[in-house]
C-alpha cells in the first residue's frame, strides 16, 4: 500500500491547489491564443500579422482542411521570410495544434488519464480508455497494448550489478493477490517474474482472487494459466475466495498455499527488475528472522511509464498511513548504496522465511480491507523478535493507481484497522492513534474486531513493547503524554462553527463551519499550548501551537518549540466550558461579528466567552 512519496496531507493539498492554478492558468492562456488568432483572422489584422505577405495569411485559412500540409508549408515560408517573428510562430503552432484537437475532439478534458496521454484517439477509443479507466484506476486501454514481455529501464545502483550471490539459494514461492485487477496487468506481472528470476529457484507463482468480479478474471485468466503451464509444468496455481476477504486474509491465503523456502508476497499490479529475486534470497538465507521488502519503481497510471524512486525507509504516521521516511545517518555512514536497509514498517509487498513467517503469525486475519495491516505485520515483527530491511538492489516496479475502485474513501477501512492495531501492539502509547484520528479513547463506536487471539500470539511469542519498539527502532515517533482535550474547538456563541487551521500555506486560524477532516484538529495540552490541525507528534516535524502575537486582533500558528524557545506567548489557560486565556497577555481567544456579518476569531479584552472542546481525557475539566 504506497501512498505518495513523503508527503505530509498538507503539502498534498497545497500542491494539488496549485496545481489547479497551474491548469487555470495554462486554459486561460490557450484560450486567449485561440482568441486571438481566431479573432485575427476574422477581422482586422493585427500588426503582427500585417507584416506577413498575402500567401501565408491565404495559407492560414487552410488551416482547419490540411493542417499538417499547412504546416510544412508554413515551415517553407518562415525558413523563406527573414524576421520571423516569434510570437506570431507560436501562435501557428497552438492553432496547429487546436486543429488537431478538433479532428479528435477531446471528450474528457477533465480526466486525469488525458492529462498526458490519449492524443489522437478517435473518440470511441477515447470513451473505451476513459471507461476502463474510471473502473480499473489505470489506463487499462494501454496496457491491453503494451507487450507483455516488455523491458522495463534497470533502476538499480551500479554497485549492484557487481555483487555476488551464492550459488546455492532457497526455493522462492511468489505470491501474487488481487481483487478485478485488468489481466494484462495481471499477465506482465507473472511474465515479469518468469523472464527474471532464477528458474531454479522459482518453485511456483501463486495466483489469490479475493472474489473477483470481473469476467476475464474467470475462464480467461484459467486458460492462460493452462498456457503458461504447459511451457512451465506446475508453474502456476490459482485460490479463488467464494467471498471477499481483504487484503491481509488474501496474502494468508497465498502462504497457506506456499511451499518453498521464501514466500514473496506481491501486488499484482507489479513488474519485477533483474535481479529483483537474488538479494532476497541471499539475505534471508544470512537470517531467517529478517522480513524483506524491495524498493519501489513507479509505474505512472497513466502512461506506463517508470519512474526511478530513490532509496527511503519505510515508516508511517500515527494515524498508521504508510509513507516514506528519510535514509538514517548510520545507513549512509557506512557508504555502501548496497547494503540493506534497516526499516521502521513494510510498504506492504513483503518477503519471508515461510515458516518464520508462519511462527510469528502471517498476517493479521481481522484486518479488513485495505490498510494498516502492513504496519501491523512490522510492529509485530520487530517486537516479537524479527527485522525488516529494504534491499536497495531489488527492486520492483508498481503501478500506483489513480483511484482504488473498491475503496473510494480508504480511511473508513484504515481508521478501524488503526485502532486494532493501537489495541493489540500500541500499549501505553495507543492513545496516539485515537488523538491523531480524532476519536474518542472511550466508547469510539468503531468495532475493531476481537483480539484476543492477537493478543495471546503476543504473550505467546513473549514479544517486546511498544516503549521498546519506538526506542529502538522508530524514535522519528514523539509521543505526547500532556494531550488533555482534543478535537473540534466550539465557542458557546454559535456551534456550528469551528477553530480551523486556516489557509494552507498560512499561519492565521480561522472559524469555519465545522467538519471532520484534520485541519479543524486541535490538542489541548496540560502545559497550556493548543495544537492545531492534524497531529504530527515527529522528531523532524513540528506541530502548530496557537499563538498571541501580542499586538493586533489576529492570533497566529507558530512552530511549537520553535515559538516555546523564542518566548512567544504560546501558553493559554482553559477549563472546559470557560474561557481561553493567554497567560502572558491576558487578552482572550474570543469571536466577534466581522464586517461580512460571520463570526471571526480575534485576540480581545476578555468578555467572559465560553469555549468547549469535544474530547477529553482524564478527569481534566471538571474540577
Ligand atoms: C513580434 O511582433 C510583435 C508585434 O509587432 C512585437 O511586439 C514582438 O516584439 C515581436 N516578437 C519578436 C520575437 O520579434
Ligand atoms: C517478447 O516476446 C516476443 C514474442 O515472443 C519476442 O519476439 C520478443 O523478443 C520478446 N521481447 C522481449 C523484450 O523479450
Ligand atoms: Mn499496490
Amino acid at each position: 500500500m504506497i501512498l505518495g512519496r513523503n508527503l505530509p496531507k498538507v503539502l498534498c493539498i497545497g500542491l494539488i491547489l496549485i496545481t489547479a492554478v497551474n491548469i487555470l492558468l495554462v486554459f486561460y492562456t490557450k484560450g486567449t491564443i485561440q482568441t486571438l488568432i481566431l479573432g485575427a483572422l476574422h477581422k482586422d489584422l493585427p500588426l503582427h500579422l500585417a507584416e506577413w505577405d498575402g500567401t501565408v495569411i491565404k495559407r492560414l485559412s487552410h488551416l482547419e482542411v490540411d493542417f499538417q500540409h499547412l504546416k510544412d508549408d508554413m515551415k517553407l515560408a518562415m525558413k523563406q521570410q527573414e524576421n520571423v517573428n516569434n510570437t506570431l510562430k507560436q501562435a501557428v503552432e497552438a492553432m496547429a495544434s487546436d486543429t488537431r484537437h478538433r479532428f479528435h475532439k477531446k471528450l474528457f478534458p477533465n480526466s486525469q488519464l488525458f492529462k498526458q496521454w490519449g492524443e489522437g484517439l478517435s473518440e470511441a477509443q477515447q470513451k473505451m480508455a476513459q471507461e476502463l479507466f474510471q473502473k480499473f484506476g489505470y489506463n487499462v486501454y494501454l496496457s491491453n497494448q503494451l507487450p507483455l514481455n516488455r523491458t522495463i529501464p534497470d533502476t538499480r545502483d551500479s554497485r549492484c550489478l557487481q555483487k555476488i550471490y551464492p550459488s546455492q539459494l532457497p526455493s522462492l514461492s511468489v505470491i501474487l493477490i488481487f481483487m478485478n485487477e485488468a489481466l494484462s496487468v495481471i499477465q506482465r506481472a507473472i511474465i515479469s517474474i518468469i523472464n527474471r528470476t532464477p528458474s531454479q529457484v522459482l518453485k511456483e507463482i501463486i495466483l489469490v482472487d479475493d472474489c473477483s468480479s470481473n469476467g476475464e478474471l474467470q475462464a480467461p485468466l484459467n486458460e492462460k494459466i493452462k498456457f503458461y503451464n504447459q511451457k512451465y509444468p506446475g508453474l502456476l496455481k490459482i485460490v479463488r475466495h467464494t467471498e471477499r476477504k481483504g487484503l491481509a486474509q488474501s496474502r494468508n491465503t497465498g502462504w497457506e498455499a506456499a511451499t518453498a523456502d521464501v514466500v514473496a508476497i506481491l501486488d499484482a499490479h507489479i513488474e519485477v527488475n533483474i535481479g529483483w529475486a537474488e538479494p532476497i534470497l541471499a539475505r534471508i538465507q544470512e537470517d531467517r528472522t529478517v522480513i524483506v521488502s524491495p524498493v519501489f519503481d513507479k509505474i505512472h497510471f497513466d502512461t506506463f511509464e517508470l519512474k526511478k524512486y530513490g532509496l527511503s525507509a519505510d515508516g508511517f504516521n500515527w494515524e498508521l498511513w504508510c509513507r516514506y521516511d528519510s535514509l538514517p545517518q548510520s545507513w549512509i555512514d557506512q557508504q555502501d548504496a548496497t547494503a540493506p536497509l534497516k526499516s521502521p514498517s513494510i510498504m506492504g509487498i513483503l518477503a519471508a522465511n515461510r515458516l518464520f513467517l508462519g511462527e510469528i503469525g502471517v498476517l493479521d486475519g481481522g484486518m479488513l480491507v485495505y490498510g494498516g495491516e502492513n504496519v501491523e505485520l512490522s510492529l509485530r515483527v520487530w517486537q516479537c523478535g524479527g527485522k525488516i530491511e529494504v534491499l536497495p538492489c531489488s527492486r520492483i516496479a508498481h503501478l500506483e493507481r489513480h483511484h482504488k475502485p473498491y475503496a473510494l474513501d480508504l480511511s473508513i477501512a484504515l481508521k478501524r484497522n488503526a485502532l486494532r492495531v493501537a489495541e493489540i501492539w500500541m500499549d501505553e502509547y495507543k492513545h496516539m492513534v485515537y488523538l491523531a484520528w480524532n476519536v474518542p479513547l472511550e466508547n469510539s463506536g468503531i468495532d475493531f474486531g476481537d483480539i484476543s487471539s492477537r493478543k495471546a500470539l503476543r504473550e505467546k511469542l513473549k514479544c517486546k513493547t511498544f516503549d521498546w519498539y519506538l526506542k529502538n527502532v522508530y524514535p522519528l515517533l514523539k509521543p505526547i503524554s500532556s494531550i488533555v482535550g482534543y478535537g473540534r474547538m466550539r465557542n458557546a456563541l454559535d456551534e456550528s462553527i469551528c477553530l480551523d487551521q486556516g489557509a494552507v500555506p498560512g499561519n492565521t486560524p480561522i472559524m469555519y463551519y465545522c467538519h471532520t477532516f484534520s485541519p479543524q484538529n486541535v490538542y489541548y495540552h496540560q502545559t497550556g499550548e493548543f495544537y492545531v490541525g492534524a497531529l504530527i507528534a515527529e522528531k523532524n516535524t513540528e506541530d502548530r501551537c496557537l499563538t498571541d502575537p501580542g499586538k493586533g486582533e489576529n492570533p497566529t500558528l507558530e512552530p511549537c518549540s520553535k515559538a516555546a524557545s523564542n518566548g512567544l506567548n504560546i501558553y493559554w489557560d482553559f477549563k472546559l466550558g470557560g474561557a481561553v486565556i493567554n497567560r502572558a497577555t491576558k487578552r482572550c481567544l474570543e469571536i466577534k461579528k466581522g464586517t461580512s456579518g460571520t463570526y471571526v476569531l480575534v485576540l480581545q479584552t476578555c468578555t467572559a466567552q465560553m469555549w468547549k472542546i469535544q474530547y477529553v481525557i482524564r478527569n481534566w475539566g471538571t474540577n
